[in-house]
């Protein structure tokens, strides 16, 4: 599913169908043209390399999405050939590409696509064939650990992580939070060597390609010089770090009023496992205990999902619904034929959410093993978001047929979750009764433990990964490191002494699964610049938290209009078509959650914050 230059989520791949020659017009090695670096010569590398990357792309997508559906031994091999091919073809065009760097009078597009092919590989191989080879190797093997993945209790009881997710969210008991929180973790101790050899080879690759290590490959991708973009990231979480600590330090509080102060030091980070979530990265799971007393009593989406008796389908058909009104058109009749929407019971699949492109045109797909509850529902429209940016761009050609950049994927569906509103949910039927505006403190805490809460594991994941990338650690040091991180942005601690073959990075999917993180960051800060932006077009006038697109088709053509520029233009460029702005701006995050902000101080008052 991912995409090596557009990969947002796991590992799609692009494909170009059209204004293409076929394969058998090539006649030299490589690209298939002339390498005398002239203006011509490059524009025809450009037009093979990409037409070559869509062919090979969809053969390596296909295998993909049948490992991911079905993980066997068989088809782990087979995806790690067709991955295999696939890098291999990559690195070779992305050294060709250099050929053209230092010809002049290249047109702007021929130029940004000649660098989108040496710098847009998430994992680049060194070229040498057996080194490819193990790569592919690795990257199947562990994608399938994951997927694997269980834990078995003393009785024999055998829980998978959707399961030991459910007691993370709904125990209260810390002893059972505590085995669930470490028996997870022992997924990823085996992991450890071949990260570690994985991190070697890509490494290898990016260095043949002018890169001092991956870290810096990855974020030559944001238009901007490499250098500058940890600055950006800086600058955004300096803005918001003040709400988060505001949140953080009323959080613990209340853990510390349930669990009591030996358990939550209050003058210390938080201990990871109380969070409601196995990473801490989204606390909305623990809103019974610090939800705001004096306000209304929120609605709760889950037991009105379960109680309507909606299912899976039920759960996606309203997501459809949402971007129907908005002006989309409807999802394919394939996409309901071919997505996974529940977990099987007689297989192993990677259950982790991803959204699917398979054609590159209107093969759309989710794959999930959802489960009838709040926090699902938002996560189908996260992956919604994908396939619906994914149809808008498929008339650019293949390298930019992706987002912006990374962020901006990842920050569609999240915008349109915004506008599940209790005035929203009353039009589609699910609530009887808005609540008045006493209720919002309540809505703006739920949003906050989702929102929030995650801002700062959005950072760290890839703070800790450029600096393994960069050999700042080894493997002996990664499990140290990835918990100064965790405390350090998040001020969470690990519960208890980890044990020395520990891999804790390894039991969040995106590093075996290799997903670059920072997306995630950019897209909560985007999120709320997007849905700022798209209530001003639909004309609302009043806060933004109670304001909900639904229906409003000049917000849909507005969003639409951006997301079909695919990479087309610099991100600033796409950004500023759609909000005005040209930068990131967390303005939009902050004031939209300002009433919670004042609220929050006001319980602080007299508490001692900081970790
Ligand atoms: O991985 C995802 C999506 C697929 S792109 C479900 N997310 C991150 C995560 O689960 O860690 C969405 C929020 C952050
Ligand atoms: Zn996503």
């Amino acid at each position: 599913m991912i995409k090596t230059f557009k990969r947002f989520h796991i590992v799609l791949l692009p494909l170009v169908l059209f204004a293409c020659k076929p394969m058998d017009d090539v006649t030299v090695a490589g690209s298939g043209v002339d390498d005398k670096p002239t203006v011509e010569n490059a524009v025809k590398f450009v037009e093979q390399s990409e037409y070559q990357l869509a062919e090979l792309g969809q053969e390596a997508e296909r295998m993909s999405w049948v490992y991911s559906n079905f993980i066997t031994e068989d088809t782990e091999k087979l995806a790690a050939n067709a991955s295999s091919k696939f890098t291999a073809r990559q690195v070779e065009l992305a050294v060709e590409a250099a050929k053209f760097n230092d010809i002049e009078g290249v047109d702007g597009d021929t130029r940004r696509k000649l660098n989108m092919l040496r710098s847009g590989i998430v994992i680049p191989a060194p070229r040498d064939a057996a080194k490819t080879v193990e790569q592919s190797k690795i990257g199947a093997k562990l994608g399938g650990m994951y997927g694997k993945g269980e834990y078995c209790y003393a009785n024999g009881e055998c829980l998978d992580l959707g399961h030991l997710s459910d007691i993370m969210a709904e125990s209260r008991d810390p002893a059972a939070l505590l085995e669930a929180w470490n028996g997870w973790r022992k997924v990823s101790p085996p992991m450890k060597d071949l990260y570690a050899r994985q991190v070697e080879l890509a490494n290898e690759g990016a260095a043949e390609l002018g890169f001092s290590d991956l870290g810096t490959m990855w974020r030559s991708a944001y238009d901007m010089p490499p250098e500058e973009f940890p600055t950006e990231l800086d600058r955004l979480w300096g803005e918001v770090k003040p709400l988060y600590e505001a949140l953080h330090c009323h959080v613990r509080a209340k853990l510390g009023e349930e669990y009591g102060a030996g358990l939550v030091p209050q003058d210390g980070p938080i201990p990871a496992h109380l969070l409601g979530n196995m990473w801490a990265q989204d606390w909305s799971n623990i809103y019974p205990l610090v939800a705001p007393p004096e306000t209304v009593a929120a609605y709760d989406l889950s037991a009105i999902l379960k109680e309507r008796g909606f299912d899976a389908i039920n759960m996606v058909q309203a997501g459809e619904a949402f971007f129907s009104s908005l002006g989309f058109e409807k999802l394919p009749e394939t996409f309901w034929q071919r997505s996974l929407f529940v977990k099987p019971a007689d297989r192993d699949v990677v259950c982790h959410a991803s959204a699917w492109d398979v054609d590159e045109k209107d093969d759309l797909r989710i794959k999930m093993c959802i489960k009838v509850n709040a926090e699902d529902f938002n996560t189908i429209h996260h992956e919604l978001g994908h396939n619906y940016y994914q149809r808008a761009y498929n008339k650019e050609s293949y390298l930019y047929r992706t987002s912006a950049n990374d962020g901006f994927h990842e920050a569609v569906g999240d915008t349109i979750a915004l506008s599940i509103t209790p005035e929203y949910l009353q039009k589609i039927g699910l609530l009887e009764n808005v609540p008045d505006a006493s209720g919002d403190l309540a809505l703006l805490m739920k949003r906050a433990l989702e929102g929030i809460a995650f801002l700062p594991f959005g950072l760290m994941v890839d703070q800790w990964r450029w600096k393994v990338f960069a050999g700042e650690t080894g493997p002996e040091g990664y499990n140290d490191l990835w918990w100064q991180l965790r405390e350090k942005y998040q001020g969470v601690k690990a519960p208890n002494e980890r044990p020395a073959d520990a891999f804790d990075p390894g039991a969040k999917y995106h590093v075996p699964g290799n997903t670059p993180y920072t997306r995630y960051f950019l897209a909560r800060i985007l999120q709320f610049q997007f849905h700022r932006t798209l209530c001003e077009i639909a004309g609302d006038e009043g806060p933004v938290h109670r304001c909900s697109i639904y229906g409003n088709q000049q917000a849909g053509e507005r969003l639409n209009a951006m997301l079909e520029m695919g990479r087309s233009e610099p991100w600033p460029d796409e950004l500023e078509a759609l909000t005005g702005q040209r930068n990131m701006d967390a303005t939009a995050i902050l004031d939209y959650f300002s009433p919670l902000k004042v609220w929050l101080d006001e319980q602080n008052q007299g508490r001692q914050c900081g970790w």
